[in-house]
């Protein structure tokens, strides 16, 4: 079999990508270790940026988005006592988009179904092979037989633990990674959410988020030590740190009900250097992880996919290699700075109890200048809402 591009992984970067280069005339397969439902049953990110709106009106799936998202114009940051209202279309003249990682999923789905478009699940031992010269190809297995694809290009959107970026030969990938001693326990749930927008807490138990998917299913989080068992949190012990960190007027409204979902994420930040390896690309949590704290990890794989997907039209439309071979310094430019901004929302927002007393009074000190200045909150909002493509 030949194809112009073959795409590895039918996560939201894979399939935004696959539906771009096919509105755009260009040949694409997409291989996917798993079956579709498994792709959708792992809750993740829930904040849009405007790009990943504009991206996915380009791609032609945002219609159910704009009926069934929540456009918020702000969110709430309370650290100890203080709580401050992030006014984000007041600074920005800019929003975000509150709709799920999983409805993305399943517009994008969707739309390749109704093309019959070529999205191959339980593909097995995907393998990307010879992209250091001009005749890249992909081997899989499915069903017992082994197959093979000869393309142009490889797109690796095989998340962090995914085939491509362990397919690079040693020494040709620097990695820049830091990990967190803690993670996020998520919980989703048929209850009213707490609030109408977002509200991110610092409490000395720890960081929590209430945030959403629709009126009546709520997403909150709670900051768990590293390597916690989430068999050990029932939903009541959950619903009772959410009441204590978020604090007396949340706690007074707060409805509870049973968890449909119950996870826990660690955290980490993550860069590989460079994207690119002769005719292999990484794009999304293949490439990068960040903290899920700004909510950037879903946005970043939009700009990477908006530059690759560019690239490899021009390529094809143009006969022009300018676009691909600018994609791993224009992606780069634009993760460190949303890497920096989740490390700084993650600093601020949670507990680290092994940096001790002059860290917390550090964290008052970010807090109580933030809600002095307009300047600083223009900072963290231009950041929050996304940083030009
Ligand atoms: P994904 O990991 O989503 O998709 C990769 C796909 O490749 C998967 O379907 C996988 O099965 C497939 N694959 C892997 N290896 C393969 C192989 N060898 N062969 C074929 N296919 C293969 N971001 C936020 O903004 N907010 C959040 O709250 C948030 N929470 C998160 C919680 C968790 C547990 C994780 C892991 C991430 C979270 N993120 C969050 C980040 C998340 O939303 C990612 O940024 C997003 O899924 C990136 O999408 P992809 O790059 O498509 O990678
Ligand atoms: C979510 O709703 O899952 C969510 C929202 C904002 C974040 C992280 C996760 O920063």
């Amino acid at each position: 079999m030949r194809t112009q591009v073959v795409i590895i992984g039918a996560g939201p970067s894979g399939l935004l990508l696959s539906q771009l280069l096919h509105k755009s005339g260009v040949d694409c397969v997409v291989l996917e270790r798993r079956d579709p439902d498994y792709v959708l049953s792992r809750i993740r990110a829930g904040v849009l940026e405007q790009g990943m709106v504009d991206m996915l009106e380009r791609a032609g799936v945002s219609e159910r988005m704009h009926k069934e998202g929540l456009p918020h114009d702000g969110f709430t940051i309370a650290v100890g006592d203080n709580r401050l209202r992030m006014d984000l279309k007041g600074l920005t003249g800019k929003n975000v988009m509150v709709y799920g990682q999983t409805e993305v999923t399943k517009d994008l789905m969707d739309a390749h179904d109704a093309r019959d478009a070529e999205v191959i699940y339980d593909a097995e031992n995907v393998t990307p092979l010879d992209f250091d010269g001009d005749n890249p190809r992909v081997t899989y297995e499915k069903d017992g037989v082994t197959h093979e694809i000869a393309c142009d290009f490889i797109c690796g959107c095989d998340g962090f633990h995914g085939v491509s970026r362990a397919s690079v030969p040693d020494g040709a990938v620097t990695e820049y990674e830091k990990v967190y001693p803690f993670g996020w326990l998520g919980i989703l749930s048929y209850v009213k959410p707490v609030d109408h927008e977002l509200i991110y807490a610092n409490h000395a138990n720890g960081f929590a988020l209430a945030s959403m998917r629709s009126d009546i299913l709520s997403r909150y989080y709670i900051q768990v030590p590293a390597g916690t068992d989430v068999n050990k949190w029932s939903d009541e012990a959950i619903w009772n740190e959410l009441k204590i960190r978020l604090g007396a007027e949340a706690a007074a409204k707060m409805e509870t009900g049973p968890s449909i979902e119950k996870s826990i994420a660690p955290l980490r930040s993550f860069v590989a250097e460079p994207l690119r390896f002769g005719r292999l690309f990484l794009a999304g949590d293949a490439g990068h992880i960040v903290p899920p704290t700004g909510a950037k990890g879903l946005n970043l794989a939009a700009s990477d996919i908006h530059y690759l997907s560019e690239g490899l039209i021009e390529f094809y439309g143009e006969k022009s290699s300018a676009g691909v071979d600018a994609y791993s310094s224009r992606a780069l430019a634009r993760i460190w700075k949303a890497e920096r901004f989740s490390w700084w929302m993650t600093t601020l927002l949670h507990q680290f109890p092994e940096l001790g007393a002059f860290n917390a009074k550090i964290q008052q000190s970010e807090m109580d200048y933030l809600a002095s200045s307009k300047a600083a909150q223009t900072v963290l909002a231009e950041n929050y809402v996304g940083l030009p493509f």
